[in-house]
Order: structure tokens, then sequence, then C-alpha cells
């Protein structure tokens, strides 16, 4: 690196003391303007929204980075406190700007001060991309994470990828989704500060060579490679007004200069531009697929770079302070791996520890095996990771060694375990034999850890019972379930700031870290006044929600009436079709004049399908069709109104699930491992209708049955139910279900498409569709009927919706940290720091 270290000159106090900045409107208010004028140089004629959101930035940023170093300097103390780093290939972090603010404690002042200068906010903020770095559920929980974390004043740091372009942004035409790249940085990012000082070195490809070393082992070397650089890019993590700022560290990759200089030099100046981009390649693209698997070389290359990176930089803070002595390291340090992205962190630790740190076999395994721990995140089979060795062999050969070695040592304890249980050792080898050989990262990750976790009660149990059950037989103590939670700051206090205020003005503001203190709402369920505010807030954050679907959808909601909400990937096992059937239902009730004591129903459906799942893309077209029949016929009125809302992102749900009435929740029971946007739902006052399914279950123990519209096969049922599933007979019995049936047959939604639904009829119609649609479906129509009624009556629904808001303490992520923390990291929170 060409950074340069100071030699000559002394660092003086200077660099320490610092006089604390302004947090009043005032002092923002004179950094603001010259930021605006002097650091950003624009003026009068230049006073675009852009450069003023950029000059808030600056502004805010200041503020975050003296409390980010006093942060950084407590977790130093006394040789560096024990700390936990969470790796994870997404971090779905959406804006920054208005969560800053609030964790900064300075919305209040910022307001002022831009109110004085003549400035929106809402403007300012609209102009910040979503860093979009990630799919959906997992990617978001690790954002949820680092808020709660930073707020519990854990010493927790998130690894992660910056990559270039993030989640592709969605546009409909004709129906169909079209994906458009996300280049999220094209105006620069002023959130994150380059540290190329810690760059770290990333080798790929080559080969190994066997030495003696001067002990007489055997050691080994990885020869030959083609080298990356990972250049840390770290974002501040601010606490809730607690002066604490922790960091998220994304991967950028960048090439080389020797290789480029190796090939200059050799007169082939194209090849070391192609060079150059293969290496910068790495972290140009999030992959887009939620929950199946794909086996693409770039990927693996992305998942070690993040993996080799990270313990890299790990390593390099702690031989600073300990030389070579890594007998304290597993006491200090914890790897929580989400999902097995980052799995092969186990035998990169090993090769580090042993290769370029000296240590023996045992000692590295007795580390590794005691700081890596592993969170599961589906129970889909096509979700699971399985890499060919012949490509780990030609990627990444000295792992691939590694972990032959794990597999060897751990298929030893197998066969102690069961004496002659060949089948077992079969079953439970790294290495899936067949026509390619295959390593299962699941099971490295099982192997590799201490802790393995499933993220909802059933989740958890169902690993245990089915897909993990010969390791939970071997090591039941490795097993715990950690329930999924959200960030209330983001998901309560910042997206809905009437609700904010109405719950503050009513038990206090405690609940913001505290979630559990939204008890004291039940009483006030009773009250007629609180119930009548409660529902002027959810009327004014329906209207909001209105305009954004009429704007992004053309569709116009009628405010009055039930707001039902569907957003989350497309996936079949999310069962959108079901939702979509029901629609279709409720479309022929009115058309056959069955609309009597009717109540009004504007049907919100959205979500990214993965480029390539073609019956998602389906699903997508289908929504878009029944929308463009339903919203025209003028029979139907404001009766009934269905969207599909383009484009669904975090920024989106921001809006979205405040102003929802209805939550669905719907998936295939046993398919869904948590779900967290039900907790976003449930949390803002949403209903849930939903199976029994994820953490939908607990949800439903929180708020009490009468608050929940329940429907459903249960996990054990849909498992029963396969074995002899007649669909078209259940049809043929129901002459609702037939007729909803028959429309789409008869081509009802695609009279100028002939045959674009047929695969989606086939699947709803075959003994073996494994979402078991049809098999729910009357069960779903019943529990939509009962919702329906239930909001007849608003003040009985007013008190549904208080219940649910109260009864959602424990689906904040300060709790599933809590946990984490008492049962897997064992932290020591900071206990206090200056500038709160
Ligand atoms: C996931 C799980 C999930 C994945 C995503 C390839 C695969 C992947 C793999 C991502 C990629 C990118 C495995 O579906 C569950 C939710 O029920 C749960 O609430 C959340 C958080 O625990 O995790 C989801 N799983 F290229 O996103």
């Amino acid at each position: 690196m060409s950074i340069k270290i100071l030699e000559k000159s002394t660092p003086a106090s200077w660099l320490t003391e610092l006089p604390p900045l302004g947090m009043d409107a005032k002092s923002i208010a004179s950094d603001f303007r010259r930021y605006f004028s002097h650091t950003l140089g624009r003026d009068r004629h230049t006073h675009y929204a852009h450069y003023m959101y950029e000059a808030l930035v600056l502004t805010l940023r200041d503020r975050l980075w003296e409390r980010w170093k006093n942060t950084r300097y407590a977790y130093e103390e006394d040789g560096g406190v024990r700390r936990a780093y969470y790796l994870s290939m997404e971090f779905l972090m959406g804006r920054a700007l208005s969560n800053a603010m609030l964790n900064l404690g300075v919305d209040e002042p910022v307001h002022k001060a831009l109110n004085e200068l003549g400035l929106s906010m809402e403007e300012l903020a609209e102009c910040e991309n979503d860093a979009g770095l990630g799919n959906g559920g997992l990617g978001r929980l690790a954002a949820c994470f680092m808020d709660s974390c930073a707020t519990l004043r854990l010493p927790v740091v998130g690894y992660g990828i910056r990559y270039a372009y993030g989640m592709f942004r969605q546009k409909i035409e004709n129906g169909y989704q079209v994906e458009e790249p996300d280049h999220w940085l094209r105006s620069g990012n002023l959130w994150d500060l380059e540290r190329p000082e810690y760059a770290q070195r990333i080798k790929f490809g080559g080969r190994t060579e066997g030495y003696l070393k001067a002990n007489g082992d055997m050691g080994w070397r990885w020869l030959d490679t083609y080298d990356v650089l990972a250049v840390p890019y770290d974002l501040p993590i601010p606490g809730y007004r607690n002066g604490a700022v922790n960091t998220l560290r994304l991967w950028g990759a960048k090439a080389t200069d020797e290789f480029d200089l190796e090939d200059f030099n050799a007169g082939s100046y194209d090849q070391a531009v192609g060079a150059k981009n293969m290496a910068e390649n790495i972290t140009m693209v999030l992959y887009p697929n939620d929950a199946t698997e794909n086996g693409k070389e770039l990927r693996l290359r992305q998942q070690y770079f993040l993996a080799s990176a990270s313990l890299q930089d790990v390593l390099r803070q702690w031989t600073r302070i300990h030389g070579e002595d890594f007998s304290e390291f597993a006491a200090k340090n914890c790897f929580q791996l989400n999902d097995t992205h980052p799995t092969i962190a186990v035998a990169e630790l090993m090769r580090l520890l042993m290769d370029e740190h000296d240590l023996g076999w045992d000692e590295s395994w007795k580390i590794t095996s005691n700081v890596m721990a592993y969170t599961n995140h589906t129970l889909l089979p096509e979700a699971l990771e399985r890499w060919s060795v012949r490509l780990f062999r030609q990627l990444l050969p000295r792992l691939l060694d590694i972990i032959y070695e794990i597999n060897a040592r751990f298929l030893t304890q197998v066969a102690t375990h069961w004496p002659g249980d060949m089948d077992r050792q079969a079953r439970m080898s790294l290495i899936e034999e067949g026509y390619e050989q295959q390593v299962r990262m699941a099971y490295l990750a099982i192997v590799g850890s201490f802790s393995v976790n499933g993220v909802a009660a059933l989740h958890s149990d169902l690993l245990q019972k089915g897909l993990f059950h010969d390791f939970y037989e071997m090591w039941p103590e490795k097993f715990n379930n950690k329930t999924n939670g959200v960030t209330q700051r983001r998901w309560m206090a910042g997206c809905n700031p009437g609700l904010n205020k109405l719950v503050t003005e009513t038990i206090g503001p405690g609940w913001v870290t505290n979630l559990d203190e939204l008890r004291k709402l039940i009483p006030y369920a009773d009250d007629a006044k609180f119930r009548a505010r409660w529902r002027a807030v959810k009327q004014e954050n329906k209207v909001r929600l209105a305009s954004l679907v009429e704007a992004d959808s053309g569709v116009v909601f009628n405010t009055k009436a039930m707001f039902d909400v569907q957003v989350k990937r497309m996936h079949e096992y999310k069962r959108q079709l079901l939702n979509i059937l029901h629609v279709i239902h409720l479309y022929d009730r009115i058309k056959r004049g069955d609309a009597a004591n009717w109540t009004p129903r504007c049907v919100l459906i959205g979500g990214k399908a993965a480029p390539g799942y073609y019956m998602a893309k389906q699903i997508i077209k289908l929504t878009n069709n029944v929308a463009k029949v339903i919203n025209n016929d003028v029979e139907v009125g404001d009766k009934l109104k269905i969207a599909f809302l383009p484009n669904y992102r975090v920024t989106a749900m921001e809006v979205i699930c405040p102003g929802t009435d209805l939550s669905e929740q719907i998936s295939t029971a046993g398919k869904e491992a948590s779900g967290t946007g039900n907790m976003k739902f449930m949390m803002n006052g949403a209903v849930t209708i939903g199976t029994l399914d994820g953490a939908n279950i607990e949800i439903r123990e929180e708020v009490g049955d009468d608050s929940f519209f329940l429907f459903g096969l249960t996990a054990q049922q849909v498992e029963e139910q396969r074995r002899d599933y007649n669909p078209v007979g259940i049809i043929h019995g129901d002459s609702d279900i037939a007729r909803v049936m028959h429309l789409l047959e008869s081509h009802h939604f695609n009279q100028f498409e002939q045959g674009i639904f047929d695969p989606i009829l086939h699947t709803l119609t075959s003994p073996h569709d494994p979402w078991l649609t049809i098999a729910d479906f009357r069960a779903f129509i019943d529990a939509q009927n009962q919702a329906a009624l239930a909001y007849q009556d608003q003040e009985k629904w007013a008190k549904m919706s208080i219940l649910n808001t109260a009864c959602s303490g424990k689906f904040s992520t300060d709790r599933t940290m809590r946990e984490y923390n008492a049962e897997i990291w064992k932290l020591q929170p900071l206990p206090e720091l200056p500038l709160v």
C-alpha cells in the first residue's frame, strides 16, 4: 500500500482532544452552510436538492465520526474487549439519513435548521439511494442486528461486501418484470470511509506444495496464486442516543499494482487491464437469487473474498497487540456466520493459523471450532449450498485440502459414535459423492461451529428433527433457537412518526429502547378516545401509502377500504398465488351479485422475482393481468382494487407497513423459516392473516388468537397431505374454488395472451404441487371473510390493531441480540460513553 506512516513528526494531543460539535439547530445550520458553499463549492446557481442533501450528510457525518472514535477507543481498553463479528454476504441497509438523525437525537434541531433555511427534509431525504446490498429477509435481518448491537453497546463488527451494483431495480413492462441495474454509487456515497491502509491481499488459484518445517513437521505453501486486494469501506452504525457508533466494514475488490506492471512490462497492456477487470469484478454485483443456490464460480470467489479479508483483518488486529500468542484468541473472538455463505471461513481460519501463523492442526482446530457459530435461514432443499470439488480445487486448492482433512477427522468421530454405521458416515460426510463430488457447506458450518441456530421456534425444531437430525443426535448441545426480530427504531419510531408521537404521549418514550413497554398500551385498547386517535394515525398513513401506490402503479386506492398487503420476495412457497386466487374469488362474488354487506378492499402485492425464476415472474404477470381486468370493471368500482407495486425495497416498506390494515403471511406451513415483514406489520398495528409457519406462531402466541386470523394446514398436516393430495377433487367439491379455476382456465385474464398462465394452472392442479395451494384455499377464503366482517366493526378492529402493536415487544432485535449475546457471544456491553 502506498499510504505512508508518519516518521518524522509526532502526533500531538490535538489528535485526540477535539472539542465536541454542537448538536443544536444553530451549529447544524452553520456547518450545513459552510459545507454547501466551501466544501461542495456550490452557490445560488446550483441549489440542487442533491447538494443540499450532501451538505446535510457531511454535517451529520462529523457528529457520527467523533462518537465513532470514542467507541473504538473504548473497545481497545485493557488490551481489547471480547468481540463478535457478523459475517454476511448481505446487509440490506436502505437509507441512512433519517436513521442517523433519529439515533443521534438531532431530529428536531435538523428540522428546525432546515426550516430556517427554507428547505424541506422530505425533499432532501429523497436524494439518497437505498443501500440495497441484500435480497430480502436475511440481508435486512443483518441490518437490524447492527442497529440493535450499537444500541445495546455490544462490541460487534459487521463484515460484508461493498457491491457496486445492489439489488436490481424492478420495472414492470406489459405486466412483466424487467430488471435494471442498480448503480447506487453513481453519485458517490458520503456515508462510508475508505481505509486503504487496512487493505488485505486475497489469493486465488495456484497450487499447493508441502515442505518440511524446521521442527520436522509438515507445512504447506499455497503458490502461484493470482491475488486481489480487499479494501475496506467503513460505515458508521449509530446506537440510539447512547454515544456508541459501531462499524460495518464492507470490502471492495481492487487489482494489485504489481499485477498490471508485470503484464505491462511484458508488452500486453490490454491483458493487464483485463486482469484488473477480472479482479475488480469480484465485488461488482449482488447475486439476486433469494434462497436458491446457483453454483457460479464468481459467487464462490465473493464468498472466499469476504471470509478471507475479514479473518485477516481480525488477525491483523490481534497480532498487533498479542504478537503470535493465540492462547486467548478464542476467549476474545466470535464469528457469527449468516447462513452458509461465509462458511469457507471455517477452512480459511484453519489455513491462516497453520500456514501463516505456524500453529499445529489440533491447536488451530480448537480455536476455529470455538469461535465459529452458524445461523441457518431456510429449510428449502434448493437453497442448501453445495460447491463442486472440481471448482474448489481449481479456485481454492489449499482450502479443499483442509476441508478433506476436517472431513477425515470428523468421519472418524462419526464412526466412533455409531460403529459400523456406514450409511450414517455417507449421510454426514462433508463431501457428497455422486456424478460430481460436492462440498456440503451446511455440514462444514455445523462441524466447524460451537453453535447452530434456527431463526424461529418452529424452524429450529424442524432443523433438529429433519435436515440436521444426524448432527443433532451427535451434538445436541450445539443446537439452539434465536427467534428473529426487527429494529423498532427504523420500523416504528422512524417510519411511523404519527404512531411514535401517539405512543410516546401515552406511555412515554421507553419503548424505543425497551419494546416490551408497549404492553402499557393494552388497557388503552378499551379507551374509545385513544382508539379514535389510533384510527386517525392509521388513516393518515393510509393516505401516504395510497399516494405511493398511485404514483408507482397508477392504481387509485380508496383510503376508507381495508388495506390488505403482501410484500416480500416473489416465491411459490410464500403463495402470492393463493392471495391472487382469493382476489379472483372476491371479483367473482361481485360479478355474481353476491356482494351484500361488502367490505371494500384494496389489495397490494409487491416483491422482486429472481431473474431466472420463471414461475415467480409468471405470478407477477398474473397479478398485473388480474389487476387490469378488476380495476377497470365499473361494476366492481371501489369494492375491490388490486395493485402490484413495482420495485419493492426497504424505503417502500417504510411507507407500506404503517398504512396496512391486514398483513398477509400465508406461506405453506414449514417453509418460511421465520419471516420478518410479519413483525414490521404487527408493530405498526396491522392484523395478521396467516398460517402456522415461522414466527407467525409466536406472533399469534403473543397477541392472542382473537387478534389473529389463522388458517390452513400445520407443518405436520402438510407432510401428511402430500401423500394423497388431490387438488382436482377439492376443486370439484367446492363451487367457489371451481369458479375461480374456471375464470383462469377460460382465459378471462389473458384473452389476448392465450396459454401464458397454463404453467400456473398446471402446478395448482397437480397432485405433486409442493405448495399445496388448493389444499388451503377454502380455509383461506373463510378466514378472509372473517377478517372482512371484523373490519366492518371499526371499533373492534382498532382494538385488535392496538393489541397487535402492544404485544409486539418480543419481536425487537434488541431481544434477539440479547439472546445471541447471553447464549452465544457472551460479550460485555460497554458501560457508558461520552457525548451521548
Ligand atoms: C433467506 C436463506 C435466505 C440466499 C437467502 C442465495 C441464497 C438465501 C439463502 C440469499 C443468494 C442470496 C438462504 O426465508 C427466510 C425468512 O423466513 C427469514 O425471516 C429470513 C431471516 O432469517 O431469512 C430468509 N432466508 F444469492 O433470505
